[in-house]
């Protein structure tokens, strides 16, 4: 068996675990970083498109926002389509001009990746079977395979940063991991086109046929959803009728405006909230999806992600900068405390624009007062505001 060492071993290389390896070698604290998948595959998915501005300062603290600067599309508002009105929340005048930056999850990974390879950062892909040991002792390690050989990597932390079906936060003893969980009774059929944006801002429309959104990557290339049955398959799904579908379910101006074209990704993904407490044990630090999930309705995923990796980054400078762990210490509670209300406003978008299947006419009568009120009371869109350019960190 190899053995080498490492201060901090990061297990996944999303961005979660791509940015905080970026920002502690840009400080002179080595890491290595282990992905299980090839970074082709990890850069096909196509996830998350809104980024908050505490994300966009940290990919900048990163030395990595050049292009998200060039390219990405910086937003000033988000609509809400209900009840046969088009209703706008002005982000820059409601949460002090804070914004936010529409920029594709595959870009900024794309960027990272870059970023470590210029400053000869280790990223390890197709690394199989990783398993943190020792989380308890002042001296862990993470065991690896790659090419039929084995391999073992001493640290003084490991970071669980490998998604919701990690390994990491499996290594918790049960007795002391407690997970919450919710899950909502639909999906998100999304589909990527190379066509115009059917809108300047993201729509996000409340409609008794399920809710629709209109996003984008660029002027070139859309993204949608829609919401649809669990049970549906992305297979029964054709391009003309999702595009029927979709604007079936938009208000008519934006549907008029609509740029149909062939499909460049279709898929499903299921909705749902989830948190693991704690985000510590021993030496064993989660981040991001390993953690916790959110349902996409509010463009939290990644950035609490981001969020985690600004605590963890801080931690870990006083750590070795000054020789201070109470950033450590406090990280769990700490990134928690942040979580919770990125559940709060994802749960609350996703319970105020969708059609769940057991609704009643009292149910139905209730989110319309909510949309009602939002759109009569400048404190309440403050408060969407606030909450969608994202929380102080
Ligand atoms: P990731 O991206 O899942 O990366 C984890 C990495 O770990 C690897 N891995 C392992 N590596 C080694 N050993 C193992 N045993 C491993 N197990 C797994 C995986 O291969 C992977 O590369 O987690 P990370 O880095 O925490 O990033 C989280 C984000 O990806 C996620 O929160 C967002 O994509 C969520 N999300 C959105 N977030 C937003 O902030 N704004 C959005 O607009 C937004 N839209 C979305 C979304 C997620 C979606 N889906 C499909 C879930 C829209 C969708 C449709
Ligand atoms: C996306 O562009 O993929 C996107 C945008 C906003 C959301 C979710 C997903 O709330």
């Amino acid at each position: 068996m190899s053995q080498t060492t490492t201060q901090v071993a990061i297990i996944g290389g999303g961005p979660s675990g791509l940015l905080l390896s970026q920002l502690l070698h840009r400080q002179g604290i080595d890491t290595v970083v282990l992905e299980r998948q090839t970074r082709d595959y990890v850069l096909g998915r196509i996830r998350a498109g809104v980024l908050e501005h505490g994300f966009v300062e940290l990919m900048r603290e990163a030395g990595c926002a050049a292009r998200m600067e060039a390219e990405g599309e910086e937003h000033h508002g988000v609509y809400l389509a209900h009840q046969g009105r088009m209703d706008r929340i002005d982000l820059a005048g409601s949460a002090d001009g804070a914004t936010v930056m529409v920029y594709g999850q595959t870009e900024v990974t794309r960027d990272l990746y870059a970023a470590r390879d210029a400053m000869g950062g280790s990223v390890i892909h197709q690394a199989d079977k990783v398993q943190p040991h020792d989380l308890k002792s002042q001296t862990p390690y993470v065991t690896y395979e790659k090419d039929g050989a084995e391999h073992r990597i001493d640290c003084d932390f490991i970071i669980g940063a490998d998604g919701f079906h990690g390994v990491s936060r499996k290594s918790i003893p049960a007795d002391v991991l407690r997970e919450y969980e919710k899950v909502y009774p639909f999906g998100w059929l999304g589909v990527l086109s190379e066509t115009k944006p059917a809108s300047p801002e993201l729509v996000y429309a409340r409609h008794e046929r399920g809710f629709a959104l209109c996003s984008m990557r660029s002027q070139v290339l859309s993204r949608y959803y829609i919401q649809v049955p669990l049970t549906d398959k992305v297979e029964d799904w054709s391009d003309e009728a999702f595009w029927t579908e979709l604007k079936a379910r938009l208000p008519k101006e934006v549907a008029e405006g609509l740029q149909t074209g062939a499909s460049i990704e279709k898929s499903i993904a299921p909705l749902r909230s989830f948190v693991a407490e704690p985000m510590r044990y021993g030496q064993l630090f989660l981040a991001g999806d390993a953690a916790h999930i959110v349902p996409p309705t509010g463009a939290k995923g990644l950035n609490s992600a981001a969020s985690d990796i600004y605590y963890l980054y801080h931690g870990f400078l006083d750590h070795y900068k000054n020789g201070d762990s109470a950033g450590l210490e406090g990280y769990s509670e700490k990134a928690l405390a942040r979580v919770w209300k990125a559940e709060r406003f994802s749960w609350w978008m996703t319970n105020l624009l969708h059609r769940f299947p057991d609704m009643s006419e009292a149910d139905l009568r209730l989110q319309c007062a909510d949309l009602d009120y939002l759109f009569s009371s400048e404190a309440a869109q403050a408060s969407m505001a606030e909450n969608y350019v994202g929380l102080p960190y």
